[in-house]
């Protein structure tokens, strides 16, 4: 690059950050509508969370008939998923199929984190600026980093010790791992822990799991996608995708309308082993009162206990695998079909660190104040800065040259999770306080998105320069989510939902849980009310 190259500022209407799902479609949408846009992807190709977790059994927990793009009738009746829940190599291709075929890359800088948007009172405009020191002068910025992207390095004493082989899940090799004759260590049950676990443990000599934190496991009971189940899903997309943007989960499904409370014993157990066989998130969906009432709650997380309990051949073990600190379904509920089983291997072993913590790392050894586990490859699966880590690791400064870390420093406020007071013109996809992974991920990329669209083209024909979240509406949002989050059993757990796996992070429920369809029917009357709680100049 030469010098008069670097630190030029061409000028976009709209710059993206990500080439997720979200990023993807939001290129798409804008360059559409006539917008210039310029994207930014610090990945060196498009896929998101989809091109950094390629850890062996990465799958997606929602199945691929829904959790895909709704937007071209074209790309959906073209694409045929080989499995119902896909695994992240096929989900990498059908991105990247979706770049191919809407031309998406050449809007992208790849290779390229955004590391600094200062917003310009005087000319209402973003600067943009990347890794590689060039800048971009842009009238807005659609943030569509993930909820789930900004990867968490454990502070684990004496972990620089160990010279074997470390890998994240979340920052996997591109050509794979073979753990074929290696012993294997595991430090991380979460989603990603138990999906590589059971992978790992069919091919390594031996594997050896640490758990700070059991979690309650259920089952997807992932298979082929049958011919005649893709040729009904073809037929029937209209109506599926209707009812993933009017259903609360964004799924083409509805939770039941019964109570657990005011059931027999006998049809409570009748109605749970009908989910269960369903699998998946539909298991959580059994009852109304699950997530707001611990009764309730006990009688899904004992159905768990017993099956933990019947799959499991060691009672030791099994006990160990019990969650005991947090309700069913509270902290993120990992999926795999295989988990619990893993543990009746004789080459695999569980730690239970909340009896014995890890102490030390030697070269080749994890040391607890118990034993010593020899190893030679030592996996890290030990999460992310949620929700808001993405975009608080960029330098964001806004009006009057106020930073977003010190905005959000008593947790993350946002009026519905797409602006925030103080930061014109900036837009957050799926950002905090919006319904984001508590639903289904590419309805709710897609409403946003689509909102966002609209947003710019009515500023555009009213010639508006900005727009920007009034203070009153973000308390107001703000305090709404937190309530809805309050009379929930979520906030009884110690999760990333909050913030709390991550120290010296605010805790805030940083997901809208009133619901999707209730929350797109608020951005819609928002939108209709000539955007109602936002300025306009
Ligand atoms: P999660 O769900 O945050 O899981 C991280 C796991 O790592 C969890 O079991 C943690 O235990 C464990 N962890 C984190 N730090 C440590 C240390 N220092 N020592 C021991 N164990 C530790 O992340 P995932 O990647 O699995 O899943 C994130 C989401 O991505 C997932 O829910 C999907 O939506 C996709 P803890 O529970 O904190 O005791």
């Amino acid at each position: 690059m030469t010098e008069a190259a670097k630190g030029a500022e061409p000028d976009c209407d709209v710059v993206v950050i990500g080439a997720g799902f979200a990023g993807l479609y939001a290129v798409h949408k804008f360059s559409t509508l006539g917008f210039k846009v310029v994207a930014f992807e610090k990945g060196a190709d498009v896929g998101g969370v989809w091109y950094w977790n390629r850890y062996p059994g990465a799958r997606c927990d929602c199945e691929s008939y829904y959790y895909s793009y709704s937007f071209s009738p074209e790309l959906q009746q073209d694409w045929n998923w080989s499995l119902r829940y896909s695994e992240q190599p096929e989900i990498l291709n059908y991105l990247s199929h979706v770049a191919d075929k809407f031309a998406l890359r050449r809007h992208y800088r790849f290779s390229t984190a955004v590391t600094g948007l200062t917003y310009d009172d005087r000319t209402q405009r973003w600067t943009v600026e990347g890794s590689d020191g060039r800048r971009v002068s842009a009238r807005f910025v659609v943030s569509a980093m993930g909820c789930l992207s900004q990867m968490q390095r454990p502070n684990i004493a004496g972990l620089d010790n160990f010279t074997g082989e470390t890998l994240f899940t979340a920052a996997w090799p591109h050509g794979g791992y073979d753990f074929t004759g290696k012993r294997v260590a595991v430090i991380g049950t979460g989603a990603s822990g138990v999906q590589a676990i059971s992978r790992i443990g069919r091919s390594a000599k031996h594997l050896t799991v640490f758990q700070r934190t059991a979690n309650w496991v259920v089952p997807v009971w992932n298979g082929p996608m049958s011919a005649e189940f893709n040729r009904w899903v073809k037929e029937h997309y209209g109506d599926i995708r209707a009812r993933c943007r009017t259903s609360q989960g964004g799924v083409p499904f509805e939770p039941a309308q019964v109570a657990a409370l005011d059931l027999d014993e006998k049809t409570r157990q009748a109605t749970l082993e009908k989910y269960w066989e369903r699998g998946g998130t539909q298991f959580f969906s059994a009852f109304t009162d699950a997530f707001s009432n611990i009764e309730a709650n006990e009688v899904v997380a004992e159905f768990v206990r017993a099956y933990i309990r019947r799959v499991v051949h060691d009672p030791k073990v099994a006990e160990t695998l019990i969650p005991t600190d947090h309700p069913v379904g509270t902290k993120r509920p990992p999926m795999d079909d295989d988990y619990y089983e893993t543990y009746n291997r004789p080459n695999v072993t569980l730690v239970n660190l909340r009896e014995t913590p890890i102490v030390g790392f030697d070269a080749s050894a994890i040391r607890t104040g118990a034993a010593s586990y020899d190893i030679d490859v030592l996996v890290l699966a030990t999460g992310f800065d949620a929700m808001t880590g993405a975009l608080l690791a960029v330098d964001v400064k806004g009006k009057n040259g106020k930073r977003l870390g010190d905005v959000w420093a008593e947790g993350p406020q946002s009026y519905l999770g797409l602006g925030v007071a103080g930061f014109p013109n900036l837009f957050t996809v799926t950002g905090p306080l919006s319904p984001s992974v508590l639903a289904n991920m590419p309805t709710a990329v897609e409403q946003h998105v689509d909102w966002i669209a609209d947003c710019l083209s009515y500023l555009k024909a009213h010639d508006i320069k900005s727009i920007e979240a009034t203070p009153d509406a973000q308390k107001e949002w703000t305090e709404h989510s937190d309530m809805v989050a309050s009379q929930s059993l979520y906030p009884r757990a110690n999760s990333w939902y909050l913030g709390s796996n991550i120290p010296g992070k605010p805790r805030r429920f940083g997901v809208y849980i009133g619901g999707f369809s209730n929350y797109s029917q608020r951005c819609e009357a928002v939108a209709q009310n000539g955007y109602d709680g936002f300025v306009l100049h």
